[in-house]
C-alpha cells in the first residue's frame, strides 16, 4: 500500500482552495475526536468526547491559546461516517489562512496529512464502498452535465456493484459445481453439460456483452469528447464556435487570420460534455504568429475525437479545400462537413471526394440550419451508445478491459462445453478474477494506488 497505515489519523482541507463562505478541515481515524477536542473550545463549555451531540459551536485555538477561527464542529462516530472511522469535520470560514492554521494545528496534535483520495481509500479499505462506488464518487465531483451526474449517482448508489455481484455469484456457483465434479469424477457427467447451468452462464455472458457495449456511452458521459472546428481562414469557424457556446468567446472579424490561438470551452450536447476547440484558419502564411496558430490547429485536429470541417458555402470549392479535406481524412477521425454562410448566395461549394460522416448547411450569422446541425452532431456524438444512466454502465477503460477478459473466458467456456472440468474451472476462475478487478477485490495494488492517487486532496 501507498499509505503507511490506516492506524494513523489523517487530516486535510476538504474544500477547494480559495475564498468561500465556509471551508472544511476533515480528520479521520481513531484519534480524530481527541485531536479535535484539544484544539476546539465549545462556546457552551461542552466536552465533545462525552457529549452525545453531533454538532458543536465554538472556536479553534492554537497551542498558545491564540484564537484561529469561529467554527462549527461536526462529529461522526465510527462506523457511521464516510470513512467508517471516527470523523471530525471542522467547518470554519473559507479562507486560506484560517483553514491552513487549523490544519497545521491538527498536524501538530498528531494527525498526518492525508494523501489525495485517502479518505475515499479508507472507505474502500473499511468495506464501506467497493471500487466502482469509490470511483463513482470521483465522477460525481467531476460531473459536468446533468447526465454525467445521473450516471455517477447511479454507480455511487451501487447499481454497477450489484450487477457485478450478480455475475460473480453465477460464476462462483458454476465453479463450485464443476469443482465438485473434479473431486468426485465418478459422479455422472461433468456438470457443465447441465442445461440449466449452461443457460445461466449464457445469461451472464449476455449481461457482460451488454456492459461492454455500455462502456462507450459511459466513457463519453464521463470524459466527454473533443471536437475541433477546422477550416480555411474566414469561413466562420469562430462564429460557429460562439454560436455553439451561446457566448461571444472568440473574436469574429472579416479579416482572414483573426484567430491565432486555440480556444477551448466545454459545452453540453445531448448530455455529453463536449470540449469544443476553435482554431486558426489553415493556410500557408509568412507571419510567424499565424504560422504557430496553424500548427496548433493541426495539433487540435490530430487530438480531436471529431472534426467539424467548416467551409464557405457561397464560394466554389478550391484546390486548397480539397487538399485540406485530404489532410483531415488521413487522420481517420470522423469529419462533419459544415457549409457555412448559406445566407449569402446559393451554395456553390461542392464537397470534395472524402468520407464525411455528415454534411450540414448552416448560417452562423442568421442561425439558419443550426438546430438541425446540433441534432445531427448530437446523434453522431451519442453514436450507438445508449444513454440509459439508471442501468449499470461501465465508464472507465480499466473496467472495460477487465470485463472483456471475463467475457472472453466465458466465450471459450461456452464454446467448448465438452472440455474437461479442470479446464472449465480454470476459465471460470480467470473470469472471476477479472470481475474482481472491477469491484476492487482482486485489483492489483499498483492499479488501486493509481486510481486513488488521481482523486483530489481532501477527498
Ligand atoms: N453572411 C455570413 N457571414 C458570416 C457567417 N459566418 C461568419 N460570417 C462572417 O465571416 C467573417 C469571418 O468570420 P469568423 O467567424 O471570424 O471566421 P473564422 O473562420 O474564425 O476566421 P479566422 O479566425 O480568420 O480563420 C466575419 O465577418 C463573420 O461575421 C455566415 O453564416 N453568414
Ligand atoms: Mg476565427
Amino acid at each position: 500500500m501507498r499509505y503507511a497505515s490506516t492506524e494513523d489519523t489523517i487530516a486535510a482541507i476538504s474544500t477547494p482552495r480559495g475564498e468561500g463562505g465556509i471551508g472544511i478541515v476533515r480528520l479521520s481515524g481513531t484519534s480524530s475526536l481527541q485531536i479535535a477536542s484539544k484544539m476546539f473550545i465549545s462556546s457552551r463549555g461542552r466536552n465533545i468526547l462525552k457529549d452525545t451531540r453531533r454538532v458543536f459551536h465554538g472556536h479553534v485555538s492554537d497551542a498558545s491559546g491564540q484564537r484561529i477561527d469561529e467554527v462549527l464542529l461536526h462529529i461522526m462516530r465510527a462506523p457511521h461516517s464516510y470513512t467508517a472511522e471516527d470523523v471530525a469535520e471542522i467547518n470554519a470560514h473559507g479562507g486560506m489562512a484560517p483553514l491552513q492554521a487549523i490544519l497545521e494545528e491538527a498536524l501538530r496534535l498528531g494527525a498526518r496529512l492525508a494523501q489525495p483520495g485517502e479518505f475515499t481509500q479508507r472507505a474502500f479499505i473499511n468495506g464501506r464502498l467497493d471500487l466502482t462506488r469509490a470511483e463513482a464518487v470521483m465522477d460525481l465531483i467531476g460531473a459536468k452535465t446533468r447526465t454525467a451526474l445521473n450516471a455517477a449517482n447511479a454507480a455511487a448508489g451501487g447499481v454497477l456493484a450489484r450487477a457485478l455481484a450478480g455475475l460473480r455469484e453465477t460464476l462462483a456457483d458454476a465453479l463450485a459445481r464443476i469443482e465438485a465434479a473434479v473431486d468426485f469424477p465418478e459422479d455422472d457427467l461433468p456438470e457443465l453439460v447441465d442445461a440449466a447451468l449452461i443457460h445461466r452462464l449464457e445469461r451472464a455472458q449476455e449481461e457482460m456483452k451488454r456492459l461492454i457495449a455500455s462502456a462507450d456511452a459511459g466513457l463519453r458521459i464521463r470524459e466527454g469528447v473533443a471536437v475541433a472546428i477546422v477550416g480555411r481562414p474566414n469561413v466562420g469557424k469562430s462564429s460557429l464556435f460562439n454560436t455553439l457556446l451561446r457566448d461571444t468567446r472568440a473574436i469574429v472579424s472579416p479579416e482572414p487570420g483573426t484567430t491565432r490561438d486555440r480556444i477551448e470551452e466545454t459545452v453540453a450536447l445531448g448530455g455529453i460534455p463536449v470540449r469544443l476547440m476553435d482554431t486558426a484558419g489553415m493556410r500557408d502564411t509568412p507571419h510567424s504568429v499565424e504560422f504557430m496558430g496553424v500548427t496548433l490547429a493541426r495539433r487540435a485536429a490530430q487530438q480531436a475525437d471529431y472534426i467539424l470541417f467548416v467551409v464557405d458555402a457561397s464560394e466554389p470549392s478550391t484546390e486548397a479545400d480539397t487538399a485540406l479535406a485530404a489532410e483531415l481524412t488521413r487522420l481517420e477521425t470522423p469529419i462533419v462537413l459544415v457549409r457555412n454562410k448559406i445566407d449569402l448566395a446559393e451554395t456553390r461549394f461542392t464537397p470534395p471526394d472524402a468520407p464525411f460522416k455528415a454534411l450540414c448547411d448552416i448560417s452562423a450569422l442568421t442561425g439558419a440550419g443550426l438546430e438541425r446541425f446540433e441534432e445531427q452532431l448530437t446523434e453522431l456524438l451519442q453514436g450507438d451508445a445508449v444513454m440509459e444512466t439508471n442501468s449499470p454502465m461501465l465508464s472507465r477503460t480499466h473496467q472495460k478491459d477487465s470485463m472483456r477478459r471475463a467475457a472472453a473466458c466465458l466465450d471459450r467456456l461456452l464454446a467448448n462445453t465438452a472440455a474437461s472440468p479442470e479446464l472449465s474451472a480454470l476459465e471460470l476462475r480467470d473470469a472471476l478474477q477479472a470481475l474482481g478487478e472491477i469491484t476492487g477485490e482482486t485489483t492489483p495494488e499498483h492499479l488501486l494506488d493509481r486510481i486513488f492517487a488521481s482523486f483530489c486532496i481532501g477527498k
